[in-house]
């Protein structure tokens, strides 16, 4: 992951400094002298992450930081600001202008890496949602951007992992203004409840009387069940060395005490924000795989797996000399639905078609809308007279109760009409199976619709 890290001085040794030290790291530097280049850079793409000195003439750094956290195409893009150490008021301003994180000077190298390391993680899993935004926008479904574009980071649910009580009374106190914060001074319980709860972030004290902190971080990020959480470290400024190896073993940050509130609140929040967007990431990988299989208006599956597990379903039942039926079903005189009471009234209808025909079905059976408003059914281990009943208990189910429109201020009657089919010894494929329910299908509606018409078996 080679990140673009934006460096913002107006003195150009700090910059040529910093440019070294990230480079050695091998992050890609881009470098801007003043307010104005920044935001320009920013605004052409050109930065995955930005480190912005307060102190600058002609525009500031909190002035830069909220026109782009304000800039529709550079809000996503996370700000550390760098301050300096006699100016602690400085990072509240952050904070108020929008500042993800901050660093003081002089810039410790630790410090430096991590903070950079952190909030790229945090870029690469928005500009993912963003790509998918797109490309969902593009198809026409629900944007998980918007979602994301709203997401605070605040309300997080927090376990700190300390046995001080004088600090867990401060962290706690800090935290708990914007988020739920759970306290656990027990190492072996903490790791217990950090399983069990569905935790966003999880402090870890590297201090503890009788356990090594750096064991907890290394459990956690193994766990199956604690690996998506964030771990921020608790330690004393002397304890670098540790602090290194915590990064080093997945810990994803830390804060050095005694612990600034501020530096605390901005970088709970980050890791909140990082691990809600890797959950939303994967729940968007979960739906675009439903997508491919599901039909959006009545949650059936489609005609693509229909088309994919019909040949199978066929196979196997001939393999086993299992019976194997089919219903088609097409819902009668729809056009006039839709003309009479308008497209969305139809689509209402056929949701509720949809509800219907899967409550007279079982888990095994295969159903799907195959277009418009025809629904395929396939029964594993049916004979054609079971068949049949099913079928029956459908149409009466539809005819009924009347459908309701128009968000249940209309009720419309509706009737379906239905081909059943079994196969044959002597089908070759499903496919002449299928024929036979089709023609079935047709007679039926030919007999005046709203029945059930049965293909003769072999
Ligand atoms: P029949 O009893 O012979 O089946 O008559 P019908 O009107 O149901 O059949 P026809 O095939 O003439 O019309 C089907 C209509 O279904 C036409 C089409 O516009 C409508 N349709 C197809 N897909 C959708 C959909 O997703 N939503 C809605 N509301 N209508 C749809
Ligand atoms: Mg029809």
């Amino acid at each position: 992951m080679s990140a673009r890290v934006l460096v913002v001085d107006d003195i150009v040794t700090n910059v040529k400094l910093l440019e070294a030290k990230l480079s050695a790291e091998y992050f890609d530097v881009v470098t801007a002298l003043n307010g104005i280049e920044a935001l320009a850079i920013c605004e052409r793409g050109e930065a995955d992450i930005v480190l912005l000195d307060v102190m600058m003439p002609g525009m500031d750094g909190f002035e830069v930081c909220r026109r782009l956290k304000n800039g529709a195409t550079t809000a996503h893009i996370p700000v550390v600001m760098v301050t300096a150490l006699d100016q602690p008021g400085d990072r509240l301003k952050g904070l108020d202008a929008g500042a993800d994180d901050f660093l003081t000077k002089p810039l410790d190298d630790t410090a430096l890496f991590a903070r950079v390391r952190s909030l790229v993680r945090l870029k690469s899993v928005t500009d993912e949602l963003r790509n998918r935004a797109f490309a969902s926008r593009r198809l026409g479904i629900a944007d998980p951007l918007a979602a994301a574009a709203s997401e605070t980071g605040l309300n997080g649910r927090i376990l700190v992992i300390e046995d001080r009580p004088t600090v867990t009374e401060r962290l706690s106190s800090a935290l708990s203004a914007f988020h739920i914060v759970e306290i656990e001074a027990d190492p072996h319980q903490a790791l217990v409840r950090a399983a069990e709860g569905d935790y966003d972030s999880v402090l870890v004290s590297l201090d503890l009387k009788a356990y090594d902190g750096l064991r907890i971080c290394s459990q956690l990020r193994s766990l199956e069940r604690t690996r998506n959480v964030s771990v921020l470290m608790l330690g004393e400024a002397e304890d670098r060395a540790r602090i290194l190896r915590g990064l080093e073993i997945g810990a994803h940050d830390f804060l050095i005490r005694p612990v600034d509130r501020n530096e605390l609140l901005a970088r709970v929040r980050t890791q909140v924000r990082r691990k809600r967007f890797t959950e939303r990431l994967r729940d968007s990988v979960q739906s675009s795989m439903e997508m491919a299989v599901m039909d959006q208006l009545t949650g059936l599956h489609n005609r693509r797996f229909m088309d994919s597990r019909m040949g199978t379903m066929f196979d196997e039942s001939a393999l086993r000399a299992r019976s194997l039926a089919m219903l088609v079903l097409d819902v009668d005189r729809f056009k006039v639905v839709n003309d009479t009471w308008g497209h969305d009234a139809g689509d209402e209808v056929l949701r509720e078609f949809a509800d219907r025909v899967r409550a007279c079905t079982r888990g095994i059976d295969l159903v799907a809308r195959m277009g418009g408003e025809e629904v395929v059914v396939v029964l594993p281990d049916t004979s054609l007279d079971a068949a049949c009943a099913v079928a029956e208990r459908i149409r009466e189910r539809v005819e009924a109760e009347p459908f309701s429109i128009h968000r249940n201020t209309r009720s419309i009657t509706v009737t379906v009409s239905i081909g059943v089919a079994s196969r044959r010894a002597g089908d070759a494929s499903a496919a002449e199976m299928m024929k036979r329910a089709d023609d079935a299908l047709y007679r039926a509606k030919d007999a005046g619709r709203n029945r059930v018409i049965v293909a003769n078996a072999a």
